[in-house]
């Protein structure tokens, strides 16, 4: 069986987080370990307060998990402090970790900071490390220091993006005014995923971009492309999103 390695955060509520990775991963069939980053006490709707490990502990974590496994992908999503993403991104390099997913988390849907510290600064030197990362139009124009309105925006953002080091960026535009489209960029060329917009409260899409980015690094370790990783990943968030309604 091949294995995905989550490290985020811990959602109580299971819709997010440490517990919505796994969750995926067994969908599909793929082993899932984890290293939890921050605890975080919420309801689905809003995030009350977050308690983050330490960088030494999540670093031991991780190592023990590396020494006994093989790992053929991983998601990183919520880091909680500017350091522990640090101390990640040492043990990427210390483990020459690969087929990686960044979901560049800065705060949660309701707008509660899940990373302490100068954390765009932390996630920025990451990217170089990593084979996606899958901002968020928040996220990305924080990341890119580019406003995003449209289309055009996004692909000026994701090539600003790109500069960082990652392989792919798969810009999401879950929350532009017209119908959603994520943009998967590869460095040379656009290739777009067009969506519908979905009606709810924050309860029940709370967690897309976690169960995203965890479909994506179960599509990678079972050795697809990035590109059909993305497309098998989208898939598998609007099942489960039907199904919650
Ligand atoms: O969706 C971002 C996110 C990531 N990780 C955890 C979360 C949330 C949002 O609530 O709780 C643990």
């Amino acid at each position: 069986m091949r294995i995905a390695l989550t490290i985020a955060g811990a959602d109580p509520t299971g819709g997010a987080g440490i517990q919505a990775d796994i969750k995926t991963f067994e969908a599909f069939g793929v082993m899932g370990l984890s290293a939890i980053t921050a605890l975080t006490a919420q309801d689905g709707n809003a995030v009350a307060s977050t308690r983050p490990v330490s960088p030494a502990f999540l670093k031991e974590q991780i190592s023990v998990l590396c020494k006994k496994f093989k790992i053929d992908a991983m998601k990183i999503g919520m880091l909680g402090t500017a350091k522990n993403a640090r101390a990640v991104t040492e043990l990427i390099k210390e483990y020459r970790l690969k087929n990686i997913v960044l979901d560049t988390v800065l705060r949660s849907t309701g707008g509660y900071p899940l990373i302490k510290g100068d954390g765009i600064k932390a996630i920025k030197e990451m990217l170089a490390f990593v084979t996606i990362a899958t901002p968020n139009l928040h996220e990305a124009s924080m990341i890119s220091g580019i406003g995003i309105k449209d289309t055009e925006g996004m692909e000026e953002a994701a090539k600003a993006i790109a500069d960082f080091g990652p392989r792919y960026v798969l810009l999401k535009g879950g929350h532009l005014k017209t119908d959603p489209v994520d943009i998967l960029y590869d460095g040379k060329k656009f290739e777009y995923f067009h969506g519908k917009r979905l009606k709810g409260d924050a309860e029940r899409l709370h967690g897309t971009g976690c169960i995203l980015s965890a479909g994506i690094a179960a599509g990678l370790a079972k050795g697809g492309s990035a590109e059909k990783a993305v497309e098998g990943a989208r898939e598998f968030l609007m099942r489960v999103l039907k199904g919650r309604r």
